[in-house]
């Protein structure tokens, strides 16, 4: 297969440093041969352009958005990158990066696909709005400006108007919610699969589950976006907002696996390793690993 690696230097919607290197690091440490050695033909697209900004930018556009223009432009750019990585029969890898760039990653694969749908594998549910986030990052509301609710500016990004169909989004993982992030799966009935739920039903069980529900909502496209805060902080502690509770690593690949075997994953995101938290290259051993494991499986 043919596979466009794009990274996103981006750290702008976690406002915190340290994760815009992840691209680069996992790149020194052999990425590309990585991918190579499972089989595909593999192009290194580069970073994108995050263009500079001043603190004096964080908060132009208001408090519960910080840094918003020079994401969305970021975003506009990955989106068209995505687009015509797919339309060119390759398969976009794309690598963060802070979480906030799954906004163009998916838009990218929503020109693209109509019928898609986004398996969101994230400790926390990142649908905030500009109204119910508590710290005003945009890493924390990408899945729900996808869906068509927050600020117009996100919910605009690439094209008009909302780029997935709620009954289409699956959460996985999920250990940390923010009550207006509650209050929005209520209401729109989302399919969220709690550390609770994995605990209780295996993620086995998880996995048949998604697969039933694609099935039956005639799902033929999949966007999968990775968080590695999904995974056990003792196994990924080079991460910005870790919760304790997570999937062990055995659990995480087992999922992938699924998800992988369905055939229908086109594109995947890979983000929030920050190598400057990391302990012993611990966690960006694991995020080569998990690159390996999934490219062995496209
Ligand atoms: N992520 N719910 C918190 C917030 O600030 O909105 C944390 C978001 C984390 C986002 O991990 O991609
Ligand atoms: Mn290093
Ligand atoms: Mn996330
Ligand atoms: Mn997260």
């Amino acid at each position: 297969m043919k596979i466009n690696v794009i990274g996103v230097p981006l750290n702008l919607g976690c406002d915190r440093v340290g994760v815009e290197r992840a691209p680069n690091h996992l790149r020194e440490r052999g990425l590309m041969q990585i991918i190579r050695n499972n089989g595909h033909r593999a192009f290194d697209l580069g970073n994108l352009y995050v263009p500079p900004v001043s603190e004096a930018d964080k908060f132009t556009r208001g408090k519960g958005l910080k840094y918003l223009d020079a994401i969305v432009e970021v975003n506009n750019n990955l989106a068209e990158l995505v687009y015509d990585t797919l339309r060119g029969s390759a398969f976009p890898l794309v690598i963060g990066g802070d979480h906030s760039l799954g906004l163009g990653s998916a838009s990218g694969v929503g020109k693209c696909f109509d019928d898609f749908g986004i398996i969101w594998l994230d400790a926390h549910g990142d649908i905030n709005t500009s109204e119910t986030s508590p710290s005003g990052n945009i890493h924390g509301m990408p899945l729900s400006a996808l869906m068509g609710m927050g600020s117009e500016e996100l919910v605009n990004i690439y094209s008009p108007g909302n780029k997935v169909n709620p009954q289409n989004v699956f959460l996985v993982g999920t250990r940390s919610l923010d009550e207006g992030e509650s209050d929005l799966i209520r209401r729109e009935q989302l399919s969220v699969y709690t550390m609770e739920t994995i605990r209780l039903k295996g993620v086995g069980f998880v996995a048949e589950d998604i697969k039933r529900k694609l099935k039956e909502r005639k799902i033929r496209n999949i966007h999968f976006s990775i968080d590695v805060d999904s995974i056990d902080p003792r196994f990924a502690p080079g991460t910005g907002t870790r919760v304790s509770e997570g999937l062990m690593p055995d659990e995480f690949k087992s999922f992938v696996d699924q998800m992988l075997s369905t055939n229908l994953v086109k594109s995947l995101d890979l983000v929030e390793l920050n190598p400057d938290l990391d302990v012993n290259e611990q966690t960006s051993s694991l995020c080569l690993q998990i690159i390996d494991y999934i490219t062995s499986r496209l």
